[in-house]
């Protein structure tokens, strides 16, 4: 089935952090790597005042794992980082979300599918749309359209930043 995962970083190396990253996420079987998006650089949205934007990212992968091992594929990748698990929606080395897993559905206390603010959110949104143009949000609609709704101001193209395949 089909995963979405949206990555950020706004402490550190930060395009550094989201390719190795990357490297590592695809580096056990079970999740194949299919495409990333552009980056951008996004103003943070909530958190404590004074945060450094965002680098975010978006990447479209197949896996043939349970949304739970996938999850705490993500937590070893963010650890591996130096996350540092301190205010919620503080500064972060690197954050992994799963967005859609399949058309899977899951309300545990640790994991939601879909994320559950992902349809309001233009830095996921934004690459989202660039990674799959026809790609829908599962009981809230097109991900473009969604996109049109939503202030894009603090959403940056970085053009010349562009994540490789993983190694
Ligand atoms: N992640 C958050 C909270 N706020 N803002 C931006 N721009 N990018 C993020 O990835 C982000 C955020 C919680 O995970
Ligand atoms: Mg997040
Ligand atoms: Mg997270």
């Amino acid at each position: 089935m089909k995963a979405i995962l949206s990555l950020g970083s706004n402490l550190g190396r930060r395009f550094e952090t989201l390719q190795g990253a990357v490297d590592t996420l695809f580096d056990a079987p079970g999740l194949e790597f299919v495409r990333a998006s552009p980056i951008y650089e996004t103003d943070p949205l909530g958190g404590p005042e004074g945060q450094r934007p965002f680098l975010n990212a978006i990447v479209v992968a197949e896996t043939t794992l349970p949304p739970q091992t996938l999850l705490e594929r993500a937590q070893g990748v963010e650890n591996a980082f130096g996350r540092v698990r301190a205010e919620r929606w503080g500064p972060r080395t690197l954050d992994i979300d799963l967005i859609v897993v399949g058309d899977v559905v899951c309300d545990d206390p640790d994991l939601t599918l879909p994320h559950p603010l992902a349809h309001e959110r233009a830095f996921v949104l934004m690459p989202w749309s660039e990674a799959d143009p026809e790609a829908e949000v599962p009981g809230r609609g097109r991900v473009v359209e969604l996109l049109a709704g939503l202030d894009q101001q603090g959403v940056r193209l970085r053009e010349e930043l562009r994540l490789q395949e993983p190694d």
